[in-house]
């Protein structure tokens, strides 16, 4: 093909490390020539064959093939420092502030698409006009999309290559992916979320697979800009069949980092599903009591409900002992032996800054200020950072997010309410010693929970695994609506997938349901925990937080068979008068309260859990949830 061109390989950088290059690109397309990349493992041509397609189409200036060394780091943040992208914090080691364009701050849920061949595989069958459980895009219009998108799109950037592992590289449960991105933001957020770099480069050389991720913020008009997207033209789309993902026009994390949301929990739960195993949106946590028993837990939470605290509790608990594993995806398979074995699949944590601090979550305090990319917090005048509910109050002049000066009285937030930290797992002083293990840590229990201000008590643990799958597709939380109207409101998130299935959501409760029909199987016991409970008065009911612990140390109790601290009730068993240590609380507990419950609550939340089926399942709503919510009901109406 007259079009091929050679890519040639030009500054040959660190003779010492034999996977660095920066490739220089001719103007039009090329064939990326093995002879050129001097020293190294080859490109195997599958991803060859990914990078010349897509360089033809994108026409960057430049191709990096990202190597995860740290003067290749060095070399990312001074190109970033340049444009203006990066800010040093020079009161912390190796932290930096990036200031998105103010239009690029979240992740635009109604531009996020799956695309099949059938609409039905990915959208369930509910009667609703717009179905909030999955996004569809037919093959041709997402084609077409990227047409009008991609050509020329990196005109005047560099491509990265990012090759990166969800989990440990070698691990039986980790997947490998290659991002093609033309941001160095996100080139240097991937060599934190990910294991990037070489050691990926040279198991796909050695024949491993990988997803293969495009990436770009869009064309951009002004060449200097900092922060170039394109949010009117924005779209993020998942080819699960093909193990592809392609994302246009925003630099922000969950739309750009695509091994989080994109690979791990969207196409993640597509290959789960077809090979047997589970990718959820849970934090993992290991828990010793004081006897010295360790059990691991995965918990799925909403958002705004401190998923990332519970991950790394402080116990109030005299002897407990809590471990972190991850605070945001759990990968889980069960094993030869039938235990449910859980990875972490990401390196990093992607944080919520606003509400962190020494008293809320004093781990993360301690992970992340080094080695961290700051996005969208405040800025004070001794080069830190600050944000809502970092306390104490800053005693130095604070710059807002959008670069104007702030006072606590300003009536304006300091921090965008989505900031983040971006930080390495293995800074965080709890993390557990076997994290990294390549099998996995064994899971017992698996928590579901939501903000559930009235009505839902601390926790009660479901009857059986049918109970629990249907107490993870009912699960409802307390959520800021749009801005119109400004009020909270309780939204269905079914395990906290909401915005992450990849498939058909009916699909996926089948999927939960089928795995306790292999024999031999230890099943984990499924809870449901409330922390947001509040009083007639409007106070919360649970101080929450490190006093955590207490629930649960409940949970151990159960996953031991101590069947004297559970009491029966309509919708599943819940601590018997005393089972929860309420031993050292400052404030008395109003048990009576915290675990009522209420007949006309429990009626009205029936109503709407089967409205939402009908609305947004139909008829891909498997019997077994349609049989647990009717018993349900019978339950309720004969309390
Ligand atoms: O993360 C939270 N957790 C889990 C901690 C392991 N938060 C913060 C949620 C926002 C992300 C909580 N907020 C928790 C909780 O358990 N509980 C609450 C509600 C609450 C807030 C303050 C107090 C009590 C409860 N007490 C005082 O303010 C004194
Ligand atoms: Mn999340």
């Amino acid at each position: 093909m007259a079009k091929l061109l050679n890519i040639y390989s030009r500054g040959y950088v660190g003779a010492r490390n034999k996977f660095q290059h920066i490739l220089a690109v001719d103007r039009v397309a090329f064939r990326v020539c093995r002879r050129n990349l001097e020293g190294t493992a080859a490109l195997s041509p599958k991803l060859q064959t990914f990078v010349e397609k897509n360089v033809a189409l994108c026409q960057p200036e430049k191709v990096h093939i990202c190597d995860g060394s740290e003067a290749e780091n060095d070399k990312l943040i001074s190109v970033m420092v340049k444009l203006g992208t990066l800010e040093p914090l020079p009161k912390y080691k190796n932290c930096w502030l990036a200031l998105t364009d103010p239009r690029d701050v979240a992740r635009v849920e109604s531009r996020t698409y799956m695309s099949t061949d059938n609409k039905r595989d990915t959208v369930p069958a509910g009667s609703a006009a717009k179905n909030t459980l999955g996004n569809w895009i037919s093959p041709d219009d997402l084609n077409k999309a990227v047409q009008e998108r991609f050509p020329g799109c990196m005109k005047g950037r560099t491509m990265y290559v990012v090759p990166f592992s969800m989990g440990p590289i070698g691990s039986p449960l980790a997947k490998l992916g290659v991002e093609l991105t033309d941001s160095p933001y996100v080139a240097a957020s991937m060599r934190i979320m990910t294991r990037m770099g070489a050691p990926v480069l040279q198991a796909i050389q050695n024949g491993s697979d990988f997803v293969k991720c495009l990436h770009s913020v869009g064309r951009s008009t002004e060449p200097n800009n900092p922060w170039p997207c394109e949010p009117d033209r924005t779209i993020i789309a998942h080819k699960a069949a093909t193990n592809e993902i392609i994302s246009y026009g925003s630099g922000y994390g969950g739309n750009s980092l695509l091994g989080k949301k994109c690979l791990a929990l969207r196409i993640g739960s597509t290959i789960a599903k077809r090979e047997g195993w589970l990718a959820e949106h849970m934090l993992i946590l290991g828990i010793t009591n004081p006897k010295g028993v360790k059990k691991y837990i995965a918990a799925a939470f909403p958002s705004a409900c401190g998923k990332t605290n519970l991950a790394m509790l402080t116990p109030s608990l005299p002897g407990y002992k809590v471990e972190c594993v991850g605070d945001d995806i759990a990968w889980m398979k069960f094993d030869s032996q039938g235990r449910l074995r859980a990875i972490n699949p990401e390196n990093g944590f992607f944080g919520v800054a606003p509400g962190t601090s020494y008293s809320t979550n004093p781990n993360a305090m301690k992970t992340i200020f080094e080695n961290t990319v700051f996005t969208n917090v405040a800025k004070t005048s001794d080069g830190g950072v600050y944000w809502e509910g970092m306390e104490p109050n800053p005693n130095v002049q604070v710059t807002d997010w959008r670069g104007q000066p702030w006072t606590p009285d300003c009536g304006r937030n300091a921090a965008h309410p989505n900031s983040r930290f971006c930080s390495p797992a293995n800074q965080c002083p709890i993390i557990d010693p076997a994290w990294e293990s390549p099998e996995g840590v064994p899971i017992d229990a698996i928590l579901f929970g939501g903000r559930r201000p009235q009505g839902v008590p601390l926790i009660y643990e479901s009857f059986d695994w049918k109970h629990g799958v249907f107490v993870g597709a009912a699960m409802r939380s307390e959520a800021t609506a749009a801005a119109e109207h400004k009020g909270k409101v309780i939204m269905h998130d079914p395990f906290a997938m909401r915005p992450f299935f990849g498939y058909n959501f009916g699909n996926y409760l089948d999927h939960w349901l089928s795995l306790e029909k292999t024999p031999g199987r230890k099943m984990p016991k499924i809870f449901h925990v409330n922390w947001f409970r509040k009083s007639d008065q409007g106070k919360f009911l649970w101080p929450g937080f490190g006093e955590n612990v207490r629930v649960l140390e409940w949970v151990l109790n159960r996953l031991d068979g101590n069947e004297s601290m559970a009491e029966k009730t309509a919708i599943g068993y819940i601590p018997s008068d005393g089972a929860i240590n309420l031993d050292g609380l400052d404030e008395p507990i109003d048990t009576k309260q915290l675990f009522s419950v209420p007949k006309d609550f429990w009626l009205n939340e029936v109503e709407q859990i089967g409205k939402y089926f009908d609305e947004q399942v139909g008829s891909d709503l498997p019997n077994t949830i349609a049989e647990q919510l009717h018993q349900l009901r019978d339950r309720v109406n004969s309390m």
